[in-house]
C-alpha cells in the first residue's frame, strides 16, 4: 500500500509552511503503507501539474494534499474541493486569478473520497484537536485539491482515493502575531499520522456527525 502525501512550500510572507514541515516529519514507513512525500510550489496551475506527474509516477493508493491554514484552531479535513478560484493575494509566481474555473470540463465541485468522519473521529481519540470543513478556500489548496480529484475523476482512477488537510500555524510562526491560534508541529504530525492510518482502516466512512452551522 502507498500514501502520497504533499505538502506546500512556504507562501504569503512565512519563512516556513507547516504543511511541508509535518509531511516531512512523518516516517517513511507507517504500519506497512509506504510513504512518499512530495512538495508542491504555491502556484496556481503548476501547483497541480507537479502533483499530476507524482500520481503518475507514484501509482499511489491513497493521495493526500496538505496545506497551511493560518488562522484556523484546529486540524481540518476538507469535504471539498470547488471549480473556482479567486486569490486574495498573489501566488508565488505573481498570479492571482479573480473569480476563475480550475477546470472548463469539470464538475462544479467534487467530494473527497477519504472517510473524512473517520479520520476526525481517531484524531479526536488520540486528544488532537480536529474537525471536518466544508470549505478549503479559493486560492491555491482549494485549487489543488479540487484539480486532484478532477483527475482521479477524468483518469478513471476510481480506486484511488484523494483528499485534502488544513493545518495551523506552528508556535514559531505567531511570535509576531497577535490572538492567532496555533498548533505544535509534533502534534501536526501525529494527527496526520493517525489521518493515514484511519484511510486505510476504513474502506467505508463513519456515520457520525461532522456538521457545523457556519
Ligand atoms: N495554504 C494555502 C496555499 C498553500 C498553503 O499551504 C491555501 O490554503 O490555499
Amino acid at each position: 500500500m502507498k500514501v502520497l502525501i504533499t505538502g506546500f512550500d512556504p507562501f504569503g510572507g512565512e519563512k516556513i509552511n507547516p504543511a511541508w514541515e509535518a509531511v516531512k516529519k512523518l516516517p517513511e514507513k507507517i504500519d506497512d503503507i509506504e510513504v512518499i512525500k512530495v512538495q508542491i510550489p504555491t502556484v496556481f496551475k503548476k501547483s497541480a501539474n507537479e502533483l499530476f506527474a507524482a500520481i503518475d509516477r507514484v501509482n499511489p493508493d491513497v493521495v493526500i494534499c496538505v496545506g497551511q491554514a493560518g488562522g484556523r484552531f484546529d486540524i481540518s479535513i476538507e469535504r471539498v474541493g470547488i471549480n473556482i478560484e479567486d486569490g486574495r493575494i498573489p501566488d508565488n509566481e505573481g498570479y492571482q486569478p479573480i473569480d476563475t474555473k480550475i477546470f472548463e470540463d469539470g464538475e462544479n465541485a467534487y467530494f473527497t473520497s477519504l472517510p473524512i468522519k473517520a479520520m476526525v473521529h481517531d484524531m479526536q481519540n488520540e486528544g488532537i484537536p480536529a474537525s471536518v470543513s466544508n470549505t478549503a478556500g479559493t486560492y491555491v489548496c482549494n485549487h489543488l485539491m479540487y484539480s486532484l480529484l478532477y483527475y482521479l475523476d477524468k483518469k478513471g482512477l476510481t480506486n484511488v482515493r484523494g483528499g485534502f488537510i488544513h493545518v495551523p500555524f506552528i508556535p514559531e510562526q505567531v511570535i509576531d502575531k497577535k490572538n492567532t491560534p496555533y498548533m505544535s508541529l509534533d502534534v501536526i504530525a501525529k494527527g496526520l499520522e493517525i489521518g493515514i492510518k484511519s484511510i486505510f482502516n476504513h474502506k467505508v466512512d463513519k456515520t457520525i456527525t461532522g456538521g457545523k452551522e457556519f
